[in-house]
């Protein structure tokens, strides 16, 4: 079985999605997502000029050796763009297997290690009643695990609050947050941390005040505090028993994490910006976290991220991939098959897509009472609607950056 034919599809219904279709010469086809928000079409351009060339007449079967093909022959090693593309490759692949073999993906994976996908839903607030509102209306739509977020005293704009917290639009009531702009230039945010580090504990009180101490919570810090700043976040969050603190302090230093944990029993999730084991190996092998953010989108695919989580598995840790809007049907479909496979899944996010995205990319997975399952159609149960993709051409967009009241550029 030959990979006869490689088309990368790009389709902006709610934002832009980049997908990769492999075709066999026996007409079966596999979907891989390569999208990186704010970064596509570099995406798209490794994609189209430097793989896709190699890809046609290879042995479709061969998920593991074409991998290992991709990532070393390239020379240049690891970092969104190369490991979003091989990801996009692997999927592909095992959508195709799985599709020979006519089974759900997740059997050749192991097949399921559980009846369902515990998932967490984004609420957030630019006020404790806006964000009790946004609570509500997540429990309503069967949310068991909610993140907040909440807008802080002074700050204009912040991350994770949602523009209209809740989208009423054709699909009903949907959180709708996509922080990626449409538009030629990213949008500067402001950010103070000593007001965050002043005020998230107070909505955290207040939440659990309001919605019991059962309800876990979660968090996003997404990258903002030095070690120290995190150290007091975590510490000051332990009354509130949240369920994980998540991107406390930028990644790129492990051993930050290192004071972090000196300090705070709260649980730490961290890595939806990394890319492959060895962004890992150090936080894992000294257990400075307890959850493996990462998407199967932006870590290789399911060959990879698998392989990371059988490593944090040693160490007790688990899963809990990144499943913003940003990640497309197709990559969400392969984080709930390699979930339910893996002994040491954690949480899975899950931000609702919107109606004219559902219509790009027709799905087969079930939601139920906060739970995911990725459905037993053959392969990763997802199927691209390309005359509905091609009402939307991408249109340029970037995430938000921030500067700080005196102006020097800071994390987003
Ligand atoms: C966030 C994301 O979902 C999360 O945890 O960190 O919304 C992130 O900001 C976007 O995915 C970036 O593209
Ligand atoms: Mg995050």
């Amino acid at each position: 079985m030959k990979i006869d034919k490689a088309e990368v599809i790009v389709t902006s219904p709610d934002r832009n999605f980049v997908t990769l279709k492999l075709t066999t010469d026996d007409g079966l086809t596999g979907l891989g997502d390569a999208t990186l928000n704010g970064r596509e079409l570099a995406v798209v351009a490794y994609l189209t000029e430097h793989v896709v060339p190699l890809l046609i007449g290879l042995d479709a079967h061969r998920i593991e050796d074409t991998w290992q093909f991709l990532y070393r022959s390239a020379y240049w090693r690891r970092g969104p763009v190369t490991m979003a593309a091989i990801a996009a490759v692997d999927v592909a692949l095992w959508d195709i297997k799985a599709k020979a073999a006519g089974m759900p993906l997740y059997q050749l994976l192991g097949g399921a290690s559980r009846t369902g996908l515990l998932a967490y839903g984004h609420a957030s607030g630019k006020s404790n009643n806006e964000l009790f509102d946004s609570v509500r209306e997540h429990q309503e739509k069967g949310f068991q695990a909610i993140r907040i977020q909440a807008g802080v005293p002074g700050l204009k704009s912040i991350y994770g609050i949602a523009s209209n917290a809740t989208f009423k639009g054709n699909d009903g009531v949907r959180y709708d947050h996509e922080p990626a702009q449409r538009g030629a230039y990213p949008a500067e945010e402001d950010w103070d941390t000593r007001s965050y580090l002043r005020h998230v504990p107070t909505v955290f009180e207040a939440v659990r005040n309001e919605f019991g101490s059962e309800l876990p919570l979660l968090h996003d810090g997404h990258h903002r505090m030095t070690p120290i700043q995190a150290a007091q976040l975590g510490k000051s969050l332990e009354p509130f028993d949240l369920f994980w603190l998540e991107d406390c302090t930028p990644a790129e230093n492990p051993e930050a994490l290192r004071l972090v944990r000196q300090h705070t029993t709260t649980p730490l999730a961290i890595g939806e910006v990394f890319n492959s084991i060895w962004d890992y190996q150090q936080i894992i092998r000294e257990q400075l976290i307890d959850y493996v953010r990462s998407a199967v989108t932006h870590t290789g695919g399911i060959t990879h991220l698998k392989k990371v989580l059988e490593y944090a598995s040693q160490y007790q840790i688990k899963s809990g991939m990144h499943g913003p809007t940003d990640i497309s049907p197709v990559g969400m479909a392969a984080a709930m098959h390699l979930g339910l496979a893996i002994h040491n899944f954690g949480i899975q996010e899950y931000m609702q897509h919107g109606e004219k995205t559902n219509r790009v990319f027709e799905q087969s997975y079930t939601w139920d009472n906060g739970m995911l399952h990725p459905g037993d159609q053959p392969g990763l149960g997802v199927e691209l609607n390309q005359d509905e993709a091609g009402k939307y051409p991408y249109e340029k967009a970037y995430l938000p950056y921030n500067r700080l009241s005196d102006g020097t550029v800071h994390d987003w």
